[in-house]
């Protein structure tokens, strides 16, 4: 088999080559200076003193034994500078911007989402990169509230009333990432492209943006996954992926358990993926290159070992503290893969 081929997106040669790369930030509280040509360092730690706008620091507490990050190695010129708080680098392909919303700034958290989520769609488009790939978000507290005022199902009220306005827009929906931190704030980070990436959902999981009323006034608008296609093979970016069968909740309390069913979700989504959008081609034939674990209580550490062994041993994982977004959610993977052309 010499070509990929993309249902709705054509043979890849058709496509440009993903122009960056993904290499160890190095292990936490180390520092160097940035390499010539690097997109980002998106690293987990506290935020150095440097406001460069290709550092992104978000403040969750690396795992012992993981690295803290990665570097998002551009394979052309990067240009990058600030726009008053945001933050960017993009090489004429892709673009990488950061947004920081302090905690203070977050009293009307749905007005404030709403804002920033504007705000960034605003900012992608009139550089030229107006397609949403991926989206992380890192929100202080984010379980804190009850019921319909907890802050996530807030923050989805906002960020649901910024993209709902076209009527296909849930087709459109990028990848994404929701964590809790221990600190205050709001921080985003917002991956785009000129071209659109395309939407894959999971057969085990009701979409996101389908879940029904009791998790919240408005769903939460993302898809589970955005596959690139790309001439030197289809890039699939996963979104932060939990022990969600359905919509509901599997194995609240085992950490262990809900690792095994991340690692079935992922393998729901890729077997997905091929059916879907990459014809002639096998699940196994995706090569992880990257995944990010994120454990809400680090003393679990122990008893997930052996899954993440198992299940997670294929690729670099960085793994760190943080909180999911259901109180009973223990873990949580997100993923990217890479399906060659050949
Ligand atoms: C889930 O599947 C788990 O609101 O942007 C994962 C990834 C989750 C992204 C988001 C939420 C988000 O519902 C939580």
């Amino acid at each position: 088999m010499t070509v990929l081929k993309i249902e709705a997106a054509g043979p890849a040669e058709a496509w440009p080559r993903l122009p960056y790369h993904i290499e160890s930030a190095g292990p936490p509280g180390s520092r160097r200076p940035l390499p010539e040509q690097t997109l980002c360092e998106f690293r987990f730690g506290p935020a150095g003193a440097e406001r460069d706008p290709r550092r992104i620091a978000i403040d969750l507490e690396a795992l012992p034994g993981a690295d803290a990050g990665d570097l998002w190695r551009s394979e052309l010129p990067v240009r990058h500078g600030w726009d008053g708080a945001i933050g960017y680098s993009e090489n004429d392909e892709v673009l990488v911007m950061q947004l920081r919303l302090e905690e203070a700034e977050l009293a009307d958290m749905e007005e404030a989402v709403y804002r920033a989520y504007l705000r960034l769609v605003g900012f992608v488009a009139a550089r030229g990169y107006p397609e949403l790939w991926r989206i992380w978000h890192y929100l202080g507290a984010i379980n804190e509230g009850e019921g319909d005022a907890e802050r996530y199902r807030q923050f989805c009220i906002g960020r649901y009333r910024a993209v709902a306005d076209r009527p296909d827009f849930e087709a459109q929906l990028p990848a994404a990432t929701a964590i809790g931190t221990r600190g205050g704030g709001l921080d985003l980070v917002v991956l785009a492209g000129k071209r659109p990436g395309l939407q894959v959902e999971n057969p085990r999981q009701v979409s996101a943006f389908r879940y029904p009323r009791p998790y919240g006034l408005r769903s939460p608008s993302f898809s589970r996954a955005t596959l690139l296609p790309c001439a030197d093979g289809a890039r699939l970016l996963v979104s932060g992926t939990a022990s969600i069968v359905g919509h509901a909740t599997a194995f609240a309390g085992d950490p262990a358990a809900q690792l095994r069913q991340i690692a079935a979700n992922l393998q729901a989504l890729l077997a997905h993926a091929v059916h879907t959008r990459l014809p002639g081609r096998e699940a196994d034939e995706f090569a992880a290159e990257s995944y990010i674990v994120y454990l809400r209580h680090a003393e679990d550490l122990p008893r997930v070992r052996q899954a993440l062994q198992e299940h997670f041993a294929d690729a670099p994982a960085r793994m760190v503290i943080g909180d999911i977004c259901r109180s009973e959610l223990l873990i949580e993977v997100e993923a990217a893969y890479r399906m060659p052309v050949a």
